[in-house]
């Protein structure tokens, strides 16, 4: 299945990663991207968030600074842009059985969105094989209603879907309506929220957001978390978001003490002529495959 890769070509995967690292049977990491952006309620153009991604990776260095090592070498196959379907359940369903296989497969999973709304697909496919699955939720938006414009598969209603399947952790939650504020309240035990407003105040907020996360941990990533101002390239953008380093630091001591199985990056909305959000999504990509699945 690999082209022998002469090395004048630079291949056209995430990361560019040379051909035999990107090729599926020997890859331990699969990228799976979804162009899917029926749903949203603001902007539109999450679906392509993917290609940008995979666009803006080329660009990065293999060394992690931060580590002194290469991640490619794990081998990170990206796949084919999963074909999309308009009706949101048909498509959650779609990235599940997707997500599945690769699974099956004994590949670490990482989905590229396209809006949210995918990522209780993937977390369901994740339950089956970690029945004891705790996910993070890193997200400006609580996403805890329990409808939104007649659709339970709206982004705006994920957090609440992940949550009927297994306990849930949100980080960096700065937009909320009151019914999802009282649903949150309604839920003590099961749901736990980290607001944006009171990370700062707490002086060790991330050993707080570890203590409430089991063993195995999904991590579903809205970029919207991070502060507009390094992250402006999302639909439904909100003031007061988390840091680079902020995120980073959080992920890195997750990954010192938990076992996370899989993670998606979701609501890329590429802004033409600004590249710098595309390099950061690519980036944070790149990072979480190191601290996550290159663990020694
Ligand atoms: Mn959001």
């Amino acid at each position: 299945m690999a082209v022998k890769n002469p090395h004048f070509y630079f291949p056209f995967n995430f990361g560019a990663i040379p051909h035999e690292l990107a090729d599926y049977d020997n890859a331990k990491v699969a990228i799976l991207p979804v162009p899917y952006d029926a749903t949203t309620t603001y902007q539109s153009g999450t679906r392509n968030g993917p290609m940008a991604i995979i666009e803006a990776s080329r660009s990065l260095e293999f060394y992690d600074e931060e580590s002194g090592r290469n991640f490619s070498e794990i081998g990170i196959c990206t796949l084919d842009e999963l074909d999309v379907v308009d009706e949101a359940g048909k498509m959650v369903n779609r990235v599940y059985e997707s997500v599945k296989v690769l699974l099956d497969d004994g590949k670490r999973v990482v989905l590229l969105g396209g809006e949210h709304s995918l990522s209780s697909g993937s977390v369901k496919a994740h339950l089956e094989k970690y029945p004891d699955l705790t996910v993070l939720h890193v997200d400006a938006h609580a996403d805890m209603r329990d409808e939104h414009s007649e659709n339970r598969y709206n982004h705006g209603c994920v957090a609440r879907r992940i949550s009927e399947m297994c306990p849930l952790v949100s980080v960096g939650v700065r937009s909320i309506a009151e019914e999802e504020a009282d649903h949150i309240k309604g839920s003590v035990g099961r749901i736990k929220v980290f607001f944006a407003k009171d990370l700062d105040k707490n002086g060790d907020w991330i050993g707080d957001v570890v203590k409430n996360l089991g063993e195995n941990v999904y991590i579903t990533i809205d970029l919207d978390a991070f502060d507009t101002s390094i992250m402006p390239s999302v639909g439904t953008p909100q003031p007061g978001g988390l840091g680079w380093y902020d995120v980073l630091e959080l992920m890195r001591r997750i990954s010192g003490g938990k076992n996370v199985v899989g993670f998606d990056v979701t609501e890329l909305m590429p802004i033409a002529g600004n590249y710098a959000p595309n390099v950061l999504a690519a980036k944070l990509v790149y990072k979480l495959i190191g601290y996550f699945f290159c663990r020694e």
